[in-house]
């Protein structure tokens, strides 16, 4: 493997580990539609070359050099989508299995239903989504009546025993891209939604957060970097302008820490960034996560 994440260890397995705290772990597959530009399958690689750029060291006490932080490599490339899911779904049952926080580098977003899968496989008790994404991904089939890609992964999530509409908390959610299906899909099952627009409402933010705080103590957490306004990533496959700040994503991401049992990065696109800037800000959203768990 390569440099491990920034302030990690790099490591051929976990089992053995004692006293881990967070797994970092890459997921370099990407759908194959025409629709979606070439290249997250290229982040993985690309995020823990930016990483060593920072020293990983903030104004918080804590940060990942206080922690036991392992970085366990990538899923082979090049596997079809149900090996891939399996590979990599074995691995994050094996980092849940070990109490450890998996930090997981996608990839396109169609990567958790993977991550969705390795949670159900690990036996621990997940009690809540967190969605952080510009879009709902709820479509049933699409692009072109496909039931697997990023458009429909959540919908193929909360289809899984261990998972339902009303654990789905939604974090940045924003037109005007999203299909009338979804929306209905949302809307008729009452599913809670703090959209991009709500950003300007400190109460509004607040009583959404607080209210998954107080309610749940294991989340898993999926950012779609695309929530980020275009400005702030511009490289993703889906840009959809009117997004948070990354201010405003590193601090929902430090206020949602200490419940987060398992996190995902997913969506940046090496192959049409901007002086490595999206690869950058998914590396400063991990280090807000680790400071404050
Ligand atoms: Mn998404």
């Amino acid at each position: 493997m390569a440099e491990p994440f920034c302030g990690s260890f790099a490591v051929n397995e976990v089992d053995s580990a004692v006293d881990v705290d967070a797994v970092i772990v890459g997921a370099p597959y990407e759908d194959k539609y025409e629709i979606y530009p070439v290249g997250t399958a290229l982040a993985p690689k690309k995020i823990r070359e930016i990483s060593t750029f920072f020293s990983g060291q903030s104004f918080s006490e804590q940060s990942i050099h206080q922690l036991n932080v392992l970085d366990f490599g990538d899923t082979r490339e090049g596997l079809s989508y149900p090996d891939f899911q399996n590979e990599f779904s074995e691995k994050i049952a094996t980092i849940l299995r070990k109490n450890a926080l998996p930090i997981i580098l996608g990839g396109d977003h169609s990567i958790a239903l993977g991550t969705a899968k390795g949670i159900q496989n690990s036996g621990m008790e997940f009690d809540s989504i967190v969605w952080i994404d510009a879009h709902l991904d709820l479509m049933n089939k699409y692009p072109n009546g496909n039931k697997f890609s990023r458009a429909t992964v959540l919908r193929r999530i909360i289809e899984l025993d261990n998972f339902s509409t009303k654990q789905v908390y939604f974090i940045g959610s924003r037109g005007h891209n999203l299909g009338w299906e979804e929306i209905e899909f949302v809307n008729s099952n009452k599913m809670k939604v703090l959209k991009a627009n709500s950003f300007s409402l400190e109460d509004e933010i607040e009583n959404f957060i607080k209210n998954i705080i107080t309610k749940h103590k294991n989340v898993y957490v999926s950012v779609d970097i695309d929530v980020l306004d275009p400005v702030f990533a511009p490289g993703i496959s889906v840009p959809e302008p009117g997004g948070l700040t990354s201010r405003e994503l590193f601090s929902i991401i430090e206020k949602l820490a200490k419940v987060i049992g398992c996190f995902e990065i997913v969506e940046v696109n090496p192959k049409i960034d901007i002086n490595n800037l999206t690869s950058m800000v998914a590396c400063k959203t991990i280090f807000s996560l680790l400071d404050a768990i």
